[in-house]
């Protein structure tokens, strides 16, 4: 919240003081030739300010009152309700849709607290976490990945010249001896991994040789290449993530291809792929743990206590599918929801 004001004639200093009640106040700015004061935002609720303007001789001038306010309970439970769940974890974004449930059901009664459950709703809207933090980086060795060829202007292997990429180092890169040049990497059949993002760092004295390299997979020993990715508005040193459009297929083989005599000049280049979302299951499990059992049947807890099993075994199971955890989620949610 900032607060601005005109100068009137002859103002030379400002006054600012604040108020919860318009009663008691507090001096907030004393004697300053200032025309903004930055006050805290509010979530709720009501502030009001008194600006003062002084004269050179130390009289009042002019005064002004302002009163700000938070935004309606509506507002923020809209807002938070606006929030795209696929930008987040499923876990923090089943945290929040419990909030609101239960701020909801708070409101529908004549005595609820409107700027604690304000408070709720921005605390879990804070919680949420970015569905990037799932984005993991594709592990590779120098052995997976060369050059089409060595270092110019004539040194070194082509497997040191890709490595170059690849070596966490941003002060080094790849730089090939032909205008069309590439960097093979391959992870192999075993380690094919599906693709959702690539981060790249131009090298820092030729930025823009970055742009118009292309990413490529292929699954038939490079007879073929399916184009992922063409880097493009690469303007500064520092690093770019490109957010793919969907997922890649699983390649075995992936090719940086360089048409543009960019050289291959990337400093560092990461492959991230998507980690599954265990967020939900694991936050139910939690949920599930911490229900009071002397509140619920014997046959409504059996019900409880197979799904938190299966759950548990889905979590531990390092092979299970997005849409394996997915499913036990819904049961261990429905069994939750079932507790008579
Ligand atoms: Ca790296
Ligand atoms: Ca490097």
């Amino acid at each position: 919240m900032t607060l601005r004001w005109n100068k009137p004639n002859q103002a030379v200093r400002f006054d600012v003081y604040s108020s919860d009640d318009g009663d008691e106040w507090e001096q907030m700015l004393d004697d300053e030739l200032t025309f903004s004061y930055d006050g805290e935002s509010l979530r709720s609720g009501a502030r009001h300010y008194r600006v003062v303007a002084i004269g050179a001789d130390g009289a009042e001038l002019d005064a002004a009152e302002v009163t700000t306010g938070g935004e309606p309970i509506a507002d923020v439970i809209a807002h938070a309700e606006s929030l795209p769940p696929e930008d987040y974890t499923k876990g923090s974004h089943y945290q929040l849709t419990k909030v609101l449930d239960e701020v909801k059901a708070q409101l529908d009664k004549p005595e609820h607290d409107e700027a604690a459950l304000i408070d709720a709703i921005y605390d879990a809207v804070d919680a949420l976490v970015s569905v990037d933090t799932l984005l993991q980086e594709v592990e590779l060795e120098p052995s997976m990945v060369e050059a089409s060829t060595i270092i110019w202007p004539g040194e070194g292997t082509k497997q040191e010249n890709g490595w170059r990429a690849f070596d966490d180092d941003t002060g080094t890169f790849p730089d090939t001896l032909e205008s069309v040049s590439w960097i093979d990497i391959e992870p192999g059949a075993e380690r094919a991994v599906a693709i959702d993002a690539v981060r790249v760092y131009p090298r820092e004295s030729h930025i823009s040789r970055a742009n118009g390299a292309i990413f490529q997979g292929s699954n038939d020993d490079g007879e073929t290449w399916d184009d992922l990715l063409t880097v493009n508005g690469v303007g500064e040193a520092r690093w770019y993530q490109f957010d793919l459009e969907e997922r890649t297929d699983a390649y075995e083989r992936l090719r940086i291809f360089d048409g543009h005599n960019g050289r291959c000049n990337l400093a560092e280049v990461e492959f991230l792929t998507q980690v599954d979302d265990t967020t939900m299951l694991t936050a139910l499990v939690d949920e599930a743990a911490a229900i009071d059992r002397s509140q619920y049947t014997e046959d409504s807890l059996a019900v409880l206590d197979a799904a938190v099993e299966h759950g548990e075994s889905v979590l531990a199971d390092s092979a299970a599918t997005q849409d394996e955890i997915d499913a036990a989620s819904e049961d261990l949610l429905a069994a939750i929801d079932q507790l008579r």
